[in-house]
């Protein structure tokens, strides 16, 4: 059973990546609009969102302790704050802005923080080799801290997803690969693209535990990922976890989504796991419906404030182009 100050926590860190999600939807379309041009508005390129997958990062990131390290995709925000990234930073980052953690020349795709060990990469299937890594280190340095890889179903038909689990298990690393299965990798279904239905299952040939959450619950990824993280502390070595989640925008924003009709997409919406969470903590008398706003309603400040701070920020000044990057 999750003590109710973990539960409070869960419910308010998928709020705050809900939120942050909602505002970034906004935001992107600002000068995109009428006619989409990704090169217009204060956040060009591309913007991958994660509104419906906040159990999976939630979920896992409520179980790691300072030290721990991260590696996320090209649709990083849920797990990056729910990991403790800085929303400003973040923020301004993503509006390509000097105050953010690569002074703005990495973009919503390339957050890095030292602070918080966490990493992300637009090359899908890119944060399992250096999770490994990671996971190498923190095994020499003694520790007892983990390395987390979150990858979406479609990466893990890559070879590096299967590179990374051989090593880690292999070497009994102190790593855990989370597979964040919301059944599109971009207008893909998993059953045209995977030879079988659970990637859990795949843990089997490399002699490790695969545990997959089927609904979406914060609460069973939660419980899945302690179990997990446990053994990887204890020097047990790795764990592969799969969870069945929702994306509920595009692949990317302005996507047209031709490959899923609109009924499925409401069907989505209809069993968002945050709204079904937070009725449940409600029903349970964890909080009440006041406390409840409240929480939707300081990460709606919160938010607001990081979108101010990265709008009020400078770009990089154009001498440092060749500052910071591989030139
Ligand atoms: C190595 C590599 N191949 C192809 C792409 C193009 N691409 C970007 S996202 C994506 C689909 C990824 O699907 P999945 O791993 O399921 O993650 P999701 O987008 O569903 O979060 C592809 C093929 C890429 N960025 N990197």
């Amino acid at each position: 059973m999750i003590d109710e100050d973990t539960q409070r926590e869960l419910l308010r860190q998928m709020i705050r990546a809900r939120v942050f999600e909602e505002a970034m939807a906004e935001v992107y379309m600002e000068g995109k609009t009428p006619a989409f041009d990704i090169a217009a508005g204060p956040v060009p390129g591309e913007m991958h969102l994660a509104a419906g997958q906040e159990p999976v990062a939630a979920g896992v990131c409520a179980n790691l302790r300072p030290g721990d390290a991260v590696t996320a995709t090209h649709r990083p925000h849920h797990i990056a704050l729910a990991h403790g990234m800085d929303m400003k930073k973040m923020t301004a980052e993503i509006f390509g802005k000097e105050t953010g953690l690569g002074h703005g020349k990495g973009g919503h795709m390339h957050l890095f923080d030292p602070e918080t060990h966490f990493g992300c990469s637009g090359i899908v299937a890119e944060g399992m080799p250096t999770a490994v890594g990671q996971a190498l280190a923190f095994k020499k340095q003694g520790k007892g801290n983990v390395a987390v890889a979150f990858f979406g179903e479609g990466a893990a038909n890559q070879g590096a997803f299967h590179e990374s689990l051989n090593l880690a298990a292999l070497w009994k690393l102190p790593v855990i690969f989370v597979c964040e299965d919301n059944a599109w990798a971009i207008s893909v279904p998993k059953d045209a693209a995977t030879a079988i239905g659970n990637n859990s299952d795949r843990a089997a040939a490399y002699g490790i535990p695969g545990a997959l959450v089927s609904d979406n619950d914060v609460t069973e990824v939660y419980e899945t990922a302690a179990v997990a993280l446990e053994r990887a502390r204890a020097g047990e070595g790795p764990s592969l976890i799969e969870v069945k989640t929702d994306r509920l925008l595009g692949h990317f924003q302005g996507d047209a989504q031709l490959y899923r009709t609109q009924e499925q997409i409401e069907e989505l919406e209809q069993r968002d796991a945050i709204r079904r969470y937070e009725q449940a903590l409600v029903e349970s008398e964890v909080l009440d419906s006041a406390e409840a706003l409240e929480i939707w309603n300081r990460a709606r400040a919160e938010v607001e404030e990081a979108i101010e701070f990265a709008r009020s920020s400078p770009y990089p000044a154009p001498e440092s182009a060749l500052t910071g990057v591989f030139a």
